[in-house]
């Protein structure tokens, strides 16, 4: 599906270190189409919904104070397996496992400051979608290069 959907962004560890450019740059190059994106002060009621299947785990409130220790860039690309493919440039959740070459290969120490979230899944991606983003905030443009990127 040339529409498929992917939620990603980039963690307060991220933005802190001047990495949002980068990141970016990595989906933009890689031929994906950015459709929505803002900066924001994440509030622990959305954390709680987006993180919901970790509520019970010993590192969730780390991860809470981790996640609203500053401002996150989040972000919705569009694109042909946009959900599988960026995950794979994310690399694994542990920096350690993820090869050089993915973002938290290149540039995450630590599982609790790996750098940016991507979804999972595309019925994921769509409920993280929902979550974050109204519907107005989201721009379905057409690209010049659409023979190219497969649109
Ligand atoms: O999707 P992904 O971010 O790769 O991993 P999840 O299993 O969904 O965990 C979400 C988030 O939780 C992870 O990016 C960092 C944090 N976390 C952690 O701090 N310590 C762990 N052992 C596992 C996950
Ligand atoms: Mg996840």
């Amino acid at each position: 599906d040339i529409r498929e959907r992917t939620l990603i962004a980039v963690k307060p560890d991220g933005v802190q270190r001047r990495l949002v450019g980068k990141v970016i740059q990595r989906f933009e190059q890689r031929g994906f189409k950015l459709v929505g994106l803002k900066m924001l002060q994440v509030s622990e009621d959305i954390l709680a919904q987006h993180y919901s299947h970790l509520r019970a785990k010993p590192f969730y409130p780390d991860l809470v104070d981790y996640m609203t220790s500053g401002p996150v860039v989040i972000m919705v690309w569009e694109g042909y397996n946009v959900v599988q493919s960026t995950r794979s440039m994310v690399g694994h959740t542990n920096p350690v496992e993820a090869p050089p070459g993915t973002v938290r290969g290149d540039f995450g120490l630590h599982v609790s400051r790996n750098v940016v979230h991507a979804s999972d899944s595309v019925e994921g991606a769509k409920g993280e979608i929902q979550l974050w983003f109204q519907r107005q905030e989201i721009l379905n443009w057409e690209s010049c290069d659409q023979a190219i990127s497969c649109e």
